[in-house]
């Protein structure tokens, strides 16, 4: 499946703002292959929603993102697992990363991938939560995420000092850096700065600059404008 005259057209299913379909439609870009975007709201809607019949038979953890692949028959959803679908399917370039051939190498990788996935991703979505929806005000829970999601920025910068700054892992942009890039460029509505983390901010403006980056989000908003 080399040609992308010959791919059919995969079906990313999205959200207007959730940072986790940017990732897939960076990846979809990367790779060039011809995707299409259908959007969905939060609610229960059987016709619209995530947490509505029709969605929930695409992913039955009504979440974005999902992808549908009419070339293999695969539908998957968890940005990690369709990440790594795609890497295994289409990336015979190794855009995707790992940076190079040893366990050493993969484990990098796995490692980075794992830690925005398992918990700067799920901290700061906690404080979002608390800082924006909770019924009723909660400060210690807030304190409490915002702090762990701050400490995900420090080892961040820490990791950005160690590979020279303009990709995550040594080596050049990769699926790590896409991984990373929706939570980040959302910080504000976390309430967060990135003043203090300023290998982290020159990181995320270089990103931003990508081609890749902003094809993902130019067809994303254009799908939500449309929908
Ligand atoms: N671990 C999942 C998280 C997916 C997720 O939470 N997606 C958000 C949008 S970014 C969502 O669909 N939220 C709907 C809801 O909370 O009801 C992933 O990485 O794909």
């Amino acid at each position: 499946m080399s040609s992308t005259n010959e791919t059919k057209t995969l079906t990313l299913h999205a959200h207007a703002t959730g940072p986790n379909p940017f990732k897939i439609g960076i990846a979809l870009e990367s790779l060039q292959l011809p995707y299409t975007i259908k959007m969905w709201d939060f609610s229960d809607d059987a016709a619209h929603g995530v947490k509505g019949s029709t969605f929930l038979k695409i992913n039955e953890n009504g979440r974005v993102p999902a992808l549908e692949d009419p070339n293999t028959g695969v539908v998957s959803w968890e940005s990690g697992a369709i990440i790594n679908y795609l890497r295994r399917t289409y990336d015979k370039a190794g855009r995707f990363g790992p940076r190079g051939p040893s366990e050493q190498d993969v484990v990098d990788f796995e490692k980075w991938e794992y830690f925005l996935l398992t918990t700067l991703g799920p901290m700061t979505g906690q404080t979002n939560w608390y800082r924006h929806y909770n019924a009723q005000a909660n400060e210690d829970a807030l304190h409490r995420y915002e702090a762990q999601t701050s400490r995900c920025y420090t080892v961040l910068e820490g990791q950005l000092d160690k590979s020279g700054g303009e990709s995550i892992l040594k080596g050049g942009v990769c699926a790590v850096d896409w991984h990373f890039e929706p939570w980040l460029r959302q910080h504000e509505f976390a309430g967060l700065s990135l003043e203090e983390y300023p290998r982290v901010k020159k990181w995320l403006e270089g990103m931003k600059g990508r081609k890749e980056v902003q094809e993902a989000y130019r067809k994303i908003k254009e799908a939500a404008d449309g929908s």
